[in-house]
Formats: C-alpha cells, sequence, structure tokens
C-alpha cells in the first residue's frame, strides 16, 4: 500500500513538474514575410500561433510593421531565466540584428541566443535580406 501511495505521489510530482516546465518560455512570432508571400506568412504563422495557445507561456505575433515591438519582446525575455523561442518567417528582424554585419558583436539577436534562448526559421536563408549593404533596401528573392 505505501508502494502504491509512493508511486502516486510519484506519478504526480513529475505531472506537475512537466506541467509547469511545459509552460515555462514564451514565444514570439515575426510575420516579416521573405520567401514567400507576406498574406501567407499572416495567415499560417496565426495558425501556428493559435495551435500553441495554452502549451507554452506566452504567444505573440509580431507583424511586419511591428519589429520594433519585436525588438523589446527580445530584450524582455533574453535573461529572464527561461528558454524562450523567436519563430521568423524568413526575414531576420533587422530590429535585432542590423544589416550588413553593422553591430558584429552585442546585438540583440546574439545576447538572446547566448542567453540560451532559440531562433527558429520557417523558411529559406533568413539572413538574405540582411547581406545588403543598404539596410532600407528591400530584396525581393521570390520569383
Ligand atoms: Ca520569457
Ligand atoms: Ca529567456
Amino acid at each position: 500500500m505505501k508502494t502504491t501511495y509512493s508511486i502516486a505521489l510519484a506519478t504526480f510530482t513529475l505531472f506537475v513538474v512537466f506541467a509547469s516546465f511545459a509552460l515555462a518560455f514564451d514565444v514570439a512570432i515575426s510575420t516579416q514575410a521573405g520567401w514567400w508571400s507576406q498574406g501567407a506568412a499572416d495567415k499560417e504563422l496565426a495558425a501556428l500561433a493559435d495551435a500553441i495557445k495554452g502549451k507554452v507561456g506566452s504567444v505573440t505575433l509580431f507583424p511586419a510593421d511591428k519589429q520594433a515591438d519585436l525588438a523589446t519582446w527580445v530584450k524582455n525575455n533574453t535573461k529572464d531565466g527561461e528558454n524562450d523561442i523567436l519563430i521568423l518567417a524568413g526575414q531576420f528582424p533587422n530590429t535585432i540584428y542590423q544589416p550588413g554585419n553593422a553591430q558584429a558583436d552585442d546585438s540583440l539577436a546574439e545576447i538572446f541566443l547566448d542567453s540560451g534562448n532559440t531562433i527558429l526559421n520557417t523558411g529559406d536563408i533568413c539572413f538574405m535580406s540582411l547581406m545588403v549593404e543598404e539596410p532600407t533596401r528591400k530584396v525581393d528573392y521570390r520569383p
């Protein structure tokens, strides 16, 4: 009987630990499209956000015109003790990493990664648009 209680208590404890651990990070999603249409990126990433809501601490969508807000999210989640995730839609935000590697060290993106967080890209070459010399130049590699 004592063994049964011990197993039940251990199972309950593991469940509580796992449940709290599973929620112990936040997700930001930049919908700024690179290789696909902006409309498709907005639609697909909104569906992704809906699918993971409730399974993580929070999910925040950042449209193409809210990349400054995305930088603030990155700053606020860099050293907060959680392994947060930033998901990109094929374009690396120039608000967290300057085009042309203008800031070779200590960009917001570098510090975010070095602090144990993760950046995922859903497209192909997410740095392609940042390789141009003009930060304001929009590069479109779509056919
Ligand atoms: Ca966080
Ligand atoms: Ca964090």
